[in-house]
């Protein structure tokens, strides 16, 4: 038996990288199929060789996380691709994907593009964004001009010898940006429009690729979210900020809704938290909150 890691998932097959740098396309086979598990582009495996460059995996080994959108394993970072227009940019959005990797124990890194089409006084309003996220605190890189090396080489520092996956909306910039970081990689770009044509994603594939001494994940983007799978009770323990004001609260375990004496909703009064981030707080909590039970658990 053989140990190697899935590099890239393609209609059914896995193709495994070998510590060696051998590269073997297998299906999946074991045990673990029985348990419901889905080999991920990401997981660590044991697989069996045939046929020279073909093989199938036996064993998916214990992962660190996982994602389902996108659909990968054994994550440490991710950035978190984010248009500053075109598509406009959506607090909204890009809190769901925090609250997402928060849940999931994997850090973000929230990049601005298309920077360059902001007009100066939108462009005043992003650094003012950009800032307050960055005092979450939260990684963030709003480029002086698109792509310039300064942005480039704070992410290629900040993800070296890390694994890392790249989300964002379709039509964010993933696919570009990483370009940018790996000219040789040559990705396809701008196939939103073709995508949104015919109504789905144009591709499934999810690969993992070797740039500047670490791995990272190009994923086809999404069109819309799955529903958080906590308990609406939870849900501000994923809010780094609220956390660490809840602690001046009047009551333990205040949810920061209709509490008296609450430190989170003083604190948005007082312009410490950011408004948007509240606001989007409260949405989501009403949604997880008046969701049906899921009987599929
Ligand atoms: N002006 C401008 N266009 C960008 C920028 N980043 C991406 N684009 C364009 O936006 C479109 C979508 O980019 P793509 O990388 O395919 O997005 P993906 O779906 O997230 O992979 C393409 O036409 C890109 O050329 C940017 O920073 N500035
Ligand atoms: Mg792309
Ligand atoms: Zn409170």
């Amino acid at each position: 038996m053989t140990k190697g890691k899935i590099y890239q998932s393609l209609a059914g097959f896995y193709d495994v990288h070998t510590a060696d740098d051998k590269v073997y396309r297998t299906r999946a086979r074991g045990n673990f199929r029985k348990r419901k598990i889905t080999p991920l582009v990401g997981d660590d495996v044991e697989f069996q060789i045939e046929d020279g460059d073909k093989g199938y995996i036996l064993e998916i080994l214990p992962r660190k996380n996982s994602l389902v959108r996108p659909p990968i394993a054994n994550i440490d970072q991710a950035i978190v691709t984010t248009a500053a227009t075109q598509p406009e940019f959506s607090s909204n959005l890009l809190d769901r994907q925090l609250i997402a990797l928060e849940i999931s124990q994997i850090q973000p890194i929230i990049y601005f593009t298309k920077t360059d089409l902001l007009s100066e006084s939108k462009r005043q309003e992003l650094a003012t964004i950009a800032a307050d996220y960055a005092k979450i605190p939260y990684e963030v890189i709003l480029p002086d001009s698109a792509f310039s090396d300064e942005a480039l080489n704070r992410l290629r520092k900040l993800f070296s010898k890390k694994e890392n996956v790249i989300m964002g909306q379709t039509g964010a910039g993933k696919s570009t940006l990483l370009n940018h970081l790996a000219p040789n990689l040559d990705l396809k770009t701008g196939e939103i429009s073709a995508a949104l044509n015919r109504g789905k994603h144009t591709t499934r594939r999810v690969a993992l690729l070797n740039v500047n001494d670490g791995l990272i994940a190009d994923t086809p983007g999404f069109s819309s979210y799955d529903t958080l799978d906590i308990d609406f009770r939870e849900l501000a323990g994923y809010f780094p900020e609220f956390k660490r004001a809840s602690s001046k609260c009047r009551f333990r375990g205040c949810m920061h809704v209709n509490e008296p004496d609450c430190e989170v909703k003083r604190q948005v009064e007082s312009g410490q938290i950011m408004k948007s981030r509240y606001e989007n707080y409260l949405q989501l909590y009403t949604d997880i909150k008046n969701r049906k039970p899921n009987y599929k658990k």
